[in-house]
């Protein structure tokens, strides 16, 4: 039973196993891309006797690592699993023989899987092997959980979020807030669940530092400079020899090479028109499910990819950060001099949270 604004839902303690599911899954933030977050839960007489999630691509799927930790127990038990079973041959064997060979009695599914190879088949199979299936239990939330593996799946295209700070009356600020990046804070989340960043050249100045996710153990993110301005690019590739983070520079003209680049391992692809559409091509061939647009420093960073990504409709989601600053610039760093934008979107699912002493607002497009 769960209370929801007065309201008691009754999903007979699903929902519960479930939402543990999601909160397992997100154990392994940042580890799995191209593949979804998934968590197990096995259930036997109202108690949980084993759990797993998946950990990385490549590694067991969290039914696996779920019954594995249940052992016996799992005969005739329920499983909970956020993401439909798969029945499969990929890098592992198929979920769905692991779980009838387990003979667990039911398998309660949060969503179904949109991989087109699996696509209800999991679901199927188990029924045909006289297990109960029920889908769709906490749905919003499992899809919460994966929307850019979803948005991957469905469209073939990595899941692409805008970030930037504004001031409260409405400047684009160079700034994060107090707390965004240490451990926990908003920002060193994001960078942890992305798996690369563009960033413009336009950002980048002398005193410019690759930021890291502080989240313990985690995944840095691909950072991919888009380097329009030649004249800029000595600057950024001194910069890239510096820094530890993995990065990738596309210009639109060749640059000038600096022998230490190459021998950093650090990437340069020369682009005919170094745009925002190109650089998304790129992260689908490299597989990328999810790609975070970054914004700092003066209008034009964010201008050249706002427009473009609203007019060919390759945003999916925007993450401001309001930070409690009042700031006087004469420079035309507004929002509202974005000129050339002629549509209105109206924010989906829009929410806002407190980190530090910014508020950060969340919607989809
Ligand atoms: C599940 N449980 O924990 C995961 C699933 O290459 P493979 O063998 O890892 O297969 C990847 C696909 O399997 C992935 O695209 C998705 O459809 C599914 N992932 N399925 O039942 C899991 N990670
Ligand atoms: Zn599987």
């Amino acid at each position: 039973v769960r209370i929801r604004c007065g309201v008691v839902e009754d999903d007979n303690g699903d929902g519960f196993y479930v939402r543990r599911c999601v909160e397992i899954a997100r154990k392994a933030i940042g580890c799995t891309s191209p593949n979804p977050l998934v968590g197990c839960v096995i259930v036997k007489d109202g108690k949980i006797v084993g759990e797993g999630f998946h950990p990385k691509a490549g590694q067991p799927h969290a039914e696996v690592f779920a019954l594995r930790d249940a052992g016996n127990l799992a005969e005739n038990a329920t499983a909970y699993v956020s993401l439909e079973p798969c029945n499969h041959y990929g890098r592992t064997p198929p979920c769905t023989e692991a779980l009838i060979n387990a003979k667990v009695k039911r398998v309660v599914v949060g969503m179904v899987d949109p991989n087109p190879i699996v696509a209800s088949k999991g679901v199927d199979r188990l029924k045909d092997a006289g297990i109960e299936v029920t889908v769709g239990v906490e749905q919003e939330l499992c899809k919460m959980l994966n929307e850019s593996y979803i948005h991957k799946m469905l469209t073939g295209k990595p899941f692409v979020t805008l970030r930037y700070s504004l001031s409260v009356n409405g400047h684009i600020v160079d700034q994060l807030g107090e707390g965004a990046e240490e451990p926990g804070g908003y920002y060193s989340q994001l960078l942890q669940e992305y798996d690369a960043v563009i960033l413009s050249s336009a950002s980048i100045n002398d005193k410019f530092q690759f930021p890291a996710s502080q989240e313990p153990g985690a995944n840095q993110p691909l950072w991919i400079i888009a380097a329009r301005n030649h004249s800029s690019s000595t600057n950024i590739s001194s910069l890239a020899i510096e820094t530890a983070s993995k990065l990738i520079i596309f210009t639109d003209k060749e640059m000038v090479e600096d022998p230490k680049m190459a021998q950093k391992g650090i990437e340069r692809v020369v682009l005919g028109e170094l745009n925002l559409n190109a650089i998304l091509e790129y992260c689908s061939r490299q597989g990328f499910c999810s790609v975070l647009i970054e914004s700092r420093g003066k209008v034009e960073a964010i201008k050249e990819f706002l427009q473009e990504g609203i007019e060919r409709n390759l945003l999916q989601k925007v993450v401001v950060e309001v930070l409690p600053l009042w700031v006087e610039i004469d420079n035309g760093n507004l929002p509202v001099a974005l000129k050339g934008l002629r549509r209105r979107l109206e924010m989906k699912k829009l929410q806002t949270k407190i980190s530090g002493k910014s508020v950060v607002v969340e919607g989809y497009i």
